[in-house]
């Protein structure tokens, strides 16, 4: 088997859902580590949407996380990411989807794109006004669905890790990062499903990386990931000054 080639980067949940369903699988990777505004042509050409993650596999060129992890589980379906039973596994697609739309609407765009990506990649200042009025008005909304998802124990479609745990629990670092805190006593279930995620599987690792990446410009990211001993690709698609891709809202 050739390795496989993951253009993105550990500040994207999208790109963590993707790591760490590799590792749960055990494949072998390199990642281009680019922060998706910063793509080329090159990029642009694989990742018609301007989004990462793009995953390349030989030939094989695919977008979008939940279709990448798909194409991994048909190609490689053990350890399983998503369960057995036809009902459960399109539970979890459906938390998947959650994840990648409302989640990412509120959380990702809203507050960490507001909060982190405005001032750092575009120059534009904090919007300290319109994350707040997130928190109060849309988040809460977000944040008691998962709460009435969210298990009991083990993971949110059964004993094992599936892409729906991994899609969901993916944001809560990018609001940590985003200095955006919860409150756990109000959502319990919530708060110990994302600590048990973050702890039974790669993704508290591939967070704890993504969180050091964030302290240096993209330029810095090759060496910090060089310096962890992640395996990075030797060449890189990305450039020096951000284009705006056709899904940015902020
Ligand atoms: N549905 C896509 C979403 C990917 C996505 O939005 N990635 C962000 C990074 S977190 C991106 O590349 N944004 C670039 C842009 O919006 O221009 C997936 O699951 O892969």
């Amino acid at each position: 088997m050739g390795e496989l080639t993951i253009i993105g980067n550990h500040i994207s949940p999208f790109v963590r859902k993707v790591l760490a369903t590799c590792e749960i699988k055990g494949l072998a990777y390199r990642i281009d580590s680019i922060v998706p505004f910063f793509g080329g042509d090159r990029f642009a050409a694989l990742s018609p949407l301007r989004r990462i993650p793009v995953l390349i596999d030989g030939d094989v060129v695919v977008n979008d996380s939940s279709v990448i992890c798909e194409y991994l589980e048909e190609k490689w379906p053990q350890p399983a990411i998503l369960p057995a039973d036809p009902a459960t596994r399109a539970r979890s697609r459906f938390l998947d989807e959650y994840a990648d739309s409302r989640m990412s609407d509120v959380m990702l765009w809203k507050i960490f794109g507001r909060a982190a990506v405005a001032p750092a990649i575009f120059g534009v200042p904090r919007d300290l006004d319109a994350i707040q009025n997130t928190m109060v008005s849309e988040f809460p909304l977000v944040m008691d669905q998962l709460e009435a998802w969210a298990p009991a124990s083990d993971f949110v479609c059964g004993a094992a890790v599936s892409v729906a745990d991994l899609s969901v629990v993916g944001h809560f670092v990018n609001l940590r990062w985003a200095r955006a805190s919860f409150d756990a006593a109000r959502w319990p279930r919530t708060s110990a499903w994302v600590a048990r995620v973050e702890a039974q599987t790669p993704l508290g690792r591939l967070n704890a990386i993504g969180e050091k990446l964030l302290r240096v410009p993209p330029t810095g990211h090759r060496p910090v990931l060089q310096s962890l001993g992640v395996a990075i690709c030797e060449e890189t698609m990305g450039v020096e000054a951000p284009v705006r891709g056709p899904m940015t809202v902020i």
